[in-house]
């Protein structure tokens, strides 16, 4: 009898036919994936679930009394479940289903801190995030005339985190889980616990983290976490946010609209229960499905592996790149997730990517939306190679050939 829910051992190949647009044969040419911080593939179990629920489910959800409704309803709010398992959350309730990070965190920014942001009052975020990560919490702080602070970073991009930047005027502390722009895992248990003892509550982005690790919220501890389901796997226009069940409940709704609500009459209108006071208007249905087929089958893997291999492909990353002339590393932590960004003296790194991807490499230029980052590096833009457990040493190699032939170019 064969009951094992993960697969005996972690096969790249094997893995990869899992991927159809790995197999290359729509655009005639090969293709070496190295944008997965940006998005990431998606297995067929994904497309299939997408697919199977417009053939045989789609329906509008929660209203309906036809059965069809009830199908769909039932597929929307067991991907909920599967979201609760997979982070283990303690609560239903604690899922609430977004767009994707940026609205996860512009939600909280809204409805839990604006509320309570007083003139003086701050807010701290760190020196390595995300814009999506800073310019919510810069907006409402502009609102409220309170102070946005951040924990600076070393120069190995690493946090300089003093208990001191907690302050008795903190109403939130908001950090990146992983780096995007240079792939710091950052000791988010640590944190959390630091500003737990002072009664502060947390936010953590884990758009990057996701990808590659086991998200568990009750170990982290935070109040709130937050994650897009196109980077994990699943498809675009769906996200998470995770809130502690308490702090939900005191706060008010995001947006007005349709399924939000309990009772609409012109004098006053009250809430529907959690999560739904956070979902107005119909959800991306088809989405919530897909995210949900995208946790399943990361269920069937073996994260051990997963965390061998995708460490695997950063050493032989590090180790190649270091060795050609002029390209500096930006980002060496101790503790990195499978991403390498780096600046290559003369050479700009939009040629960098323009050459890259002549020779079938497809890497991201730019300021990854996190130009605080680049500020503190001295640099405008850097080229990043991200990896997920699909790509494979070979890939790493292309890569490395690849910026070779850019550095003799520009020699
Ligand atoms: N936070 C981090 C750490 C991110 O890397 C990203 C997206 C976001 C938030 C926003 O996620 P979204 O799904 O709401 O857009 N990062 C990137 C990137 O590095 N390249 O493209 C998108």
């Amino acid at each position: 009898m064969h009951r094992t829910l993960a697969r005996p051992a972690f096969d790249v190949e094997t893995v990869r036919k899992d991927f159809p647009i790995l197999a290359g044969h729509v655009w005639c040419k090969p293709l070496v994936y190295l944008d997965n911080a940006a998005t990431s593939h998606k297995p067929r179990v994904v497309l299939d679930a997408i697919e199977r629920f417009y053939k045989e489910h789609n329906s509008n959800i929660h209203r309906g009394v036809h059965w069809l409704s009830a199908a769909a309803t039932k597929d929307y709010e067991g991907a909920r479940d599967k979201v609760r398992d997979w982070i283990r959350a303690a609560a239903r309730e604690e899922i609430v289903f977004t767009r994707g990070t940026t609205e996860s965190i512009n939600l909280v920014a809204r409805s839990f801190l604006r509320p309570r942001l007083k003139p003086g009052d701050e807010v701290l975020v760190t020196e390595m995030e995300h814009h999506s990560n800073i310019v919510p919490w810069q907006l409402v702080c502009e609102e409220a005339g309170a102070k946005l602070s951040h924990v600076p970073i070393d120069d190995r991009g690493q946090l300089l985190f003093d208990e001191k930047l907690l302050t008795e005027r903190t109403r939130l502390f908001a950090f990146v889980h992983v780096s995007n722009a240079l792939g710091t895992v950052n000791p988010a248990r640590e944190l959390v616990r630091a500003a737990r003892a002072r009664g502060i509550p947390t936010l953590v982005d884990g758009a990057q983290a996701a990808p590659h690790t086991r998200i568990d919220v009750r170990d982290l501890g935070c109040d709130f976490y937050a994650f897009s389901g196109h980077k994990v796997f699943g498809p675009t226009g769906i996200g998470v946010l995770y809130g502690r069940k308490e702090l939900l409940e005191g706060m008010p709704p995001y947006q007005g609209g349709g399924e939000m609500i309990k009772r609409v009459t012109f004098q006053k209108t009250t809430w529907n229960d959690l999560p739904y006071k956070f979902e107005a208007g119909t959800p991306d249905i088809a989405g919530a499905v897909g995210l949900g087929a995208a946790l399943d089958y990361l269920g069937t893997l073996d994260w051990e592996a997963v965390r061998a291999h995708e460490a695997a492909l950063l050493a032989r990353a590090t180790e190649a790149l270091s060795t050609i002339k002029g390209l500096r590393i930006i980002g060496t932590a101790k503790s990195k997730a499978s991403l390498v960004t780096f600046d290559m003296e003369g050479v700009h790194p939009h040629d960098i990517g323009q050459i890259l991807d002549q020779e079938g490499v497809a890497v991201r230029t730019g300021h990854h939306c996190a130009q605080p980052v680049m500020d503190r590096f001295g640099v405008p833009a850097t080229t990043r190679a991200s990896f997920a457990f699909y790509n494979t040493l070979a890939e790493i190699d292309v890569l490395v050939a690849a910026l070779t032939k850019v550095r003799e170019l520009f020699a």
